[in-house]
């Protein structure tokens, strides 16, 4: 569970890091889980595939008890959603590293909206640092999507894809003014960064010699409809917090 002054920053920040939060014998045992499923391991670069695929860690990372009970305590019980998206970046040492120009607000893969993204949950299978592929993401971010949606609120359909303006700026529109530039998610493996769903973000390019193993969880809300319907003044009517 969350203490006020977690909550307090998070609300403030868009986002709140837990550092050590998976506990390190459960980081040990997936560790095993994935590199026995590449049939390889971490100090074998010349046998890692190019991509993984149907991998899932046992237990899967939103299923972690404490987890869950941090997503319920934010979203009162009416949040839904876990499960655990595997993000592998592999090392690309010829790559030039520089701090992405633009993120992303998940939800929005194709043409529309998916479904507004309440709250994802993301943590490492290693440790992660600087240029070694991090999730990377503009602080306090989630107030400028707020307030554009508050403008534009039919605009949370994904339309906003339309507009002369987001051929002028694309995904810019939900970063260019953000209070601080974008940051990036240096952290052992096992810590964890909760961030709210309009928080702008996006993948960077790993020039380091270790993979970046990215576990991802998302909830959204159970009325998913009904958050699309109005964009509330209070941006955390849809929330317990
Ligand atoms: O790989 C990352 O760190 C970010 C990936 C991402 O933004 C996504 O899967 O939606
Ligand atoms: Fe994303």
């Amino acid at each position: 569970m969350l203490d006020q002054d977690q909550i307090n920053a998070f609300k403030d920040q868009g986002h709140l890091i837990l550092p050590g939060f998976v506990e390190a014998d459960m980081v040990r045992q997936w560790q095993e889980q994935f590199w026995q499923h590449l049939d390889c391991s971490i100090d074998e670069p010349d046998k890692w595939p190019d991509r993984v695929e149907g991998f899932q860690p046992d237990p899967v990372f939103g299923d972690l008890p404490e987890l869950q009970g941090i997503v319920k305590q934010v979203g009162g019980g009416h949040f839904s959603g876990g499960g655990c998206g595997v993000l592998v970046r592999w090392p690309q040492k010829q790559e030039q590293w520089s701090m992405p120009e633009s993120g992303h607000l998940d939800g929005y893969p194709g043409e529309g909206c998916q479904a507004v993204l309440m709250i994802g949950a993301t943590t490492y299978l290693h440790d992660v640092e600087s240029q070694g592929g991090a999730y990377t993401y503009w602080p306090a971010s989630h107030h400028i999507a707020h307030r554009y949606f508050r403008e534009h609120p039919h605009q949370i359909e994904g339309t906003f894809r339309e507009t002369s303006e987001w051929e002028e700026r694309g995904w810019g529109i939900f970063s260019d003014d953000s209070p601080e530039p974008p940051r990036e998610f240096v952290a052992k493996a096992g810590d964890v960064i909760l961030w709210h769903g309009w928080l702008c973000h996006t993948g960077s390019t790993n020039v380091r010699p270790s993979p970046r193993v990215g576990f991802f969880s998302r909830w959204i809300h159970e009325d998913d409809a009904g958050v699309r319907k109005a964009i509330p003044e209070d941006p955390w009517h849809h929330w317990a917090i």
